[in-house]
């Protein structure tokens, strides 16, 4: 991405913000009248208390005759200003990091909120190939990026600026020569700077890379402690976190080193100017052009001119790890959904429930392997489809598509008679009642998992979906009852109860249409028969697609599709027993 690019951005991001920038910028520059003060009552004590010199003129100005002219008034006045001005500094201060923390905080949750809902647009293709830890490190750790290049970076900058050019102003009072050769070292620097700039940004890239994928092996690894404990395979996955925990330690040393380089030949390039002030000072003295008092004026406030330019180059150099940081968080607005709604939507409030595939195929990659090739049917509304095939045949897949999980390469679908890429996303999703292949719960109670599509439904629905789904009777055996808490992805529950949590979940959300991707996989087939009983009634009213292998199953259908490598082969009769081809062979 672009530099422009960039900043055009950031500065889009940050003007909802504009008047908590503004307000810590103003506190920011009070800063400098006060540390210019803090030495005041000092001098007022030397100078006018101890000593006879006359008070400094805008003092003489403002006080009194009375406190001028006694010296133990005078004395009074110093040590109260010291306490007040202390007080002053640090009231500045507070102020100062009250407002760091809060813009800082705002910026960071708004931009954060701004990332995490578009992740939820993203396309799963995205989500697939980048993995998720992927984002995670997006929206945790780049998402700060905001804050610290406003916040630590361009209001301290601004403010520096401004110093500098103050600086610069006085010191030209004072010897016009001297300023001049001050800041003949600053375009160097800038020069510098520039070099140094490509460098550090090229490896906070590859830092920031190794740090997420650092972040993607502990997120795998936790997430299948089970299997890697199974195998024995703790010492492998600990070998390839400190793999990836070197190379991050490398590259992050790598940096400090460029970093640090950059600071040397900062400081040489103005110990050099300092150098040649002093050079040629010495020399206007000895031929009686300047005086002493004056050069040491002046090489105090050359060294005081320099800071404010070692800041901002300083700046720049850690600058280069949020701008690319910036840049990561907007590549990741910049991912475009693949699952697009249209620009004026259908709504859509209940579905009938007819769907009519036409020529559907589709491929994960682009220009792919084709996972599903040409397939056509039509489902009435309320029919009951079983949809049959070897593993990895394209079931899933299938229904991946009537979700718009992912949309068709060619072909359409229709849902009465419309296609859905007509319809809004939300509307068309909240049709369907869905039970996953992998029954997916939250690591909450029961209760809240079942009516996960419908918050706040009320406990006499929660039981009623539960009972249809076989569950009822394992919950209430529990200690809490619907409130147990069921653990991380609901581990805390046998496979075969999350599968029953997760059918009366679908069930709960009583949607027209019905997705079951083998629901009765996990589950005995005493168990399975009583739901496959309970099921039917439910069933009845609405269409419902069934993956399952098991034939008992089938029989409730209507109409059994039968996949194989991602071809719709045949479409039989759902009774097992006479498996004949009710309609064309394809
Ligand atoms: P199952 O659940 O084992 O009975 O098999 P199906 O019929 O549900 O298979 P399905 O649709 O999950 O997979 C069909 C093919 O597509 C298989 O070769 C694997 C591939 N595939 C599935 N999901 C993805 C995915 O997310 N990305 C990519 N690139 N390929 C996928
Ligand atoms: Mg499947």
């Amino acid at each position: 991405m672009q530099m422009k690019t960039i900043s055009w951005r950031l500065y889009q991001e940050v003007r909802p913000y504009c008047w908590h920038l503004a307000a810590l910028f103003l506190v920011g520059l009070l800063g400098a009248p006060l540390s210019l003060l803090t030495p005041v009552p000092l001098k007022i004590a030397v100078d006018s208390v101890i000593g006879t010199h006359p008070l400094p003129r805008y003092l003489d100005v403002i006080l009194p005759a009375a406190v001028k002219t006694s010296q133990g008034a005078l004395l009074a006045l110093a040590a109260i200003l010291v306490v007040v001005l202390a007080f002053l500094n640090q009231l500045r201060e507070f102020a100062s990091s009250v407002l760091t923390a809060y813009a800082g905080e705002q910026m960071l949750r708004g931009f954060r909120a701004k990332l995490f809902h578009h992740v939820h647009r993203l396309s799963l293709s995205y989500l697939d190939s980048k993995g998720t830890a992927d984002s995670i490190y997006r929206i945790q750790y780049d998402a700060g990026a905001l804050q610290n290049i406003f916040i630590t970076g361009i209001v301290p900058a601004v403010s520096s600026v401004i110093t500098f050019v103050s600086m610069v102003y006085v010191t030209a009072r004072i010897n016009w020569k001297f300023a001049a050769v001050g800041l003949a070292v600053s375009p160097l620097v800038l020069l510098v700077s520039r070099h140094y700039r490509v460098q550090l940004r090229s490896q906070s890239h590859k830092v920031k890379n190794i740090e997420s994928s650092t972040l993607a092996v502990v997120q795998e690894v936790l997430g299948s402690t089970r299997v890697v404990r199974a195998f024995g395979q703790e010492e492998r996955e600990e070998g390839r976190f400190m793999e990836k925990s070197n190379e991050g330690m490398q590259a992050r040393l790598q940096q400090t080193l460029t970093e640090g380089g950059y600071g040397i030949a900062v400081t040489l390039l103005t110990a050099a100017g300092m150098a040649s002030v002093l050079y040629f000072g010495v020399g206007d003295i000895k031929a009686g052009k300047l005086s002493l008092g004056n050069l040491l004026l002046v090489m105090g406030y050359l060294s005081q001119l320099y800071t404010p330019l070692r800041t901002i180059g300083k700046k720049m150099a850690t600058m280069q790890s949020h701008f690319v940081s910036a840049e990561r968080a907007f590549a990741l607005l910049d991912a475009a959904p693949d699952v697009i709604e249209r620009a004026n939507p259908r709504s859509l409030t209940r579905a009938m429930g007819d769907m009519v595939f036409r020529a559907v195929s589709f491929s994960y990659e682009n220009k792919g392997q084709p996972v599903l090739q040409d397939i056509s049917f039509n489902v009435r509304s309320g029919a009951c489809v079983g949809i049959v095939g070897a593993t990895g045949a394209g079931k899933t897949t299938l229904m991946n598509l009537l979700t718009r999980f992912y949309d068709p390469t060619e072909g359409e679908i229709l849902l009465d008679g419309v296609d859905l890429r007509e319809y809004k996303l939300a509307d068309l999703r909240n049709q369907f009642g869905i039970v996953l292949q992998e029954p997916i719960l939250f690591s909450t109670t029961i209760a809240e998992n079942i009516a996960y599509a419908r918050p706040g439904a009320d406990q006499n629905r929660i039981v009623a979906a539960a009972r249809l789904a076989n569950a009822h009777e394992f919950i209430i055996r529990l200690p809490d009852g619907y409130d147990t808490l069921v653990g991380e992805r609901g581990m805390r529950l046998s496979g075969g109860e999350r599968q029953r949590l997760s059918v009366a979940r679908a069930f709960l959300k009583d949607a027209p249409i019905l997705i079951l991707d083998e629901p009765t996989s996990s589950i005995d087939v005493t168990t399975e028969a009583a739901l496959l009983e309970a099921m039917e009634r439910l069933v009845r009213s609405r269409t419902t697609f069934i993956i399952t292998h098991r034939l008992s199953a089938l029989k409730h259908c209507d109409i059994v599709l039968r996949i194989e490598r991602g071809r719709l082969v045949a479409i039989e009769s759902g009774h097992p027993d006479d498996i004949a081809v009710v309609k064309h062979r394809l």
